[in-house]
């Protein structure tokens, strides 16, 4: 009986053995097929469109997508400049002439511009608004052509979506800016919005329109409230770029001193390539929603301003007060900061500090690069 059933035994292992190889090496292949699959889906297959293609966070957006493997369609309005300048964020980063980047115009004011734009490339997996005029202190100059691309602009692009392909997932810009005279500190989604400047009042709008046009017809349409984002591509007009330059031409002996407004001013700045990390990020959940994008620290203008001295090897000694307040070179006692109240704003956002738990919780992102560091990358790129 033994005899019988070791030798029944036996002579089946190998048939045994074939087939525990056989159920492995296809559930290897099940496995594998599973996960190409889903990076070809959530990854190398997907097709998205960037607004405001020659601006800072665009330029960063576009190069985390195009590493990520996404084929991008970039949008501008149309320009009097030469492409070669026009488009030199991108340059800076190496994807101008990316083979899966193209470039075309679009105006976001223009409804018939957006849908038919959307409409040839209906296929389109994401579309991230990045442009507006992005700039608070102008749009007291210009109210009501702030309020047609910050926030007619975006409906116009929800409504292309609407009408062409429901299942394009939209991201909008919104930002810090909404929170104007806090509510509360720190700011979070659930703080109200209190706007102070045409900027953020046609913010609001889009914000709204936004959760408007996901309530109403199901888009999955997000915002991220971005607190400042800076880089050595940020444009010359904001406060982080125009110090920068400064400190480094004052110590060069280029420009003599740098003229600001107000310095006490508080801001939550982090870095652009962090931030648009989450804008993608905001775009493959399962769900759609609004999210606080910020470092959860907050400093004076005043302070960016003696950081970046401290960078070039000056430190500066504060005196006076108000408009009258200078910083002097504490070597040479020569004006090196003066205030002038042409830079000051109708209305002050005093005060911005943001807390992205949320986004820490439910996206995994967290900011890499401390302030600090920022002002060494932003005014070590302006040394020549
Ligand atoms: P940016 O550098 O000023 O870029 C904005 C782009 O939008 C510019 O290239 C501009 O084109 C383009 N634009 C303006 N009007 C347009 C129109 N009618 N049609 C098409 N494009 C138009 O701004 P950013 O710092 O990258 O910011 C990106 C977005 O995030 C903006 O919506 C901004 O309001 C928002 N945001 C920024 C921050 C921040 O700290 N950076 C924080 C929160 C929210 P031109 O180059 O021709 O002027
Ligand atoms: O000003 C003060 C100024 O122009 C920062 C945009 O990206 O972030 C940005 O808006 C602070 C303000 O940025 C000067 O009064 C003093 O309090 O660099 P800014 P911003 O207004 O905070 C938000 C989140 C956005 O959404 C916007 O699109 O600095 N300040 N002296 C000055 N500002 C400037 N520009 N120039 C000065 O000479």
């Amino acid at each position: 009986m033994i005899i019988k059933f070791f030798s029944f035994f036996f002579g089946r292992i190998n048939l045994i053995v074939r087939f525990i190889c056989f159920v492995c090496v296809m559930a290897n292949m099940l496995v594998f097929s599973v996960i190409e699959d889903d990076e070809s889906q959530s990854v190398t297959s997907k097709k998205a469109l960037i607004t405001g293609i020659a601006g800072q966070d665009a330029a960063y957006l576009a190069k985390h997508l195009l590493d990520l493997g996404y084929t991008v369609i970039g949008t501008h309005r149309r320009t009097s400049t030469d492409a070669s300048y026009y488009f030199w964020r991108l340059k800076e980063l190496g994807c101008y002439e990316h083979p899966r980047l193209s470039i075309e115009v679009m105006d976001i004011t223009d409804s018939i511009s957006c849908l038919n734009v959307i409409r040839k490339h209906s296929n389109l997996n994401e579309i991230y608004n990045l442009a507006a005029q992005s700039f608070v202190k102008e749009s007291f100059n210009s109210p009501t052509a702030t309020l047609d691309v910050d926030g007619a602009g975006p409906c116009n692009l929800l409504n292309a979506i609407f009408q062409t392909n429901k299942a394009i997932r939209f991201y909008q810009a919104s930002t810090s800016e909404l929170f104007g005279a806090v509510k509360a500190i720190p700011q979070t989604e659930l703080t109200p919005f209190n706007p102070r400047s045409p900027y953020s009042a046609a913010k609001q709008y889009a914000h709204s329109m936004t959760v408007n046009y996901r309530e109403s017809y199901g888009l999955f349409a997000c915002c991220g409230i971005l607190f400042n984002h800076e880089s050595p591509l940020r444009g010359e007009e904001f406060v982080s770029r125009k110090i920068a330059q400064a400190v480094v031409k004052i110590k060069e002996g280029t420009q003599e001193c740098l003229e600001l407004g107000n310095i006490d001013a508080k801001r939550d700045w982090g870095f652009a390539g962090d931030y648009v990390k989450a804008m993608h990020l905001m775009l493959q959940q399962d769900v759609a929603d609004e999210y606080v994008i910020a470092t959860g620290t907050t400093n004076t203008v005043r302070y960016f301003v003696e950081k970046a001295f401290e960078r070039v090897g000056i430190f500066i000694d504060w005196e006076g007060s108000a408009e009258n307040e200078r910083a002097l070179n504490r070597d040479t006692r020569a004006v090196v900061v003066k205030i002038n109240p042409k830079f000051y704003r109708p209305a002050e956002v005093d005060l911005l500090i943001g807390d992205s738990t949320k986004a820490k919780n439910a996206l995994g992102w967290e900011p890499e690069v401390s302030v600090e560091q920022l002002i060494n990358m932003m005014v070590d790129a302006e040394i020549s």
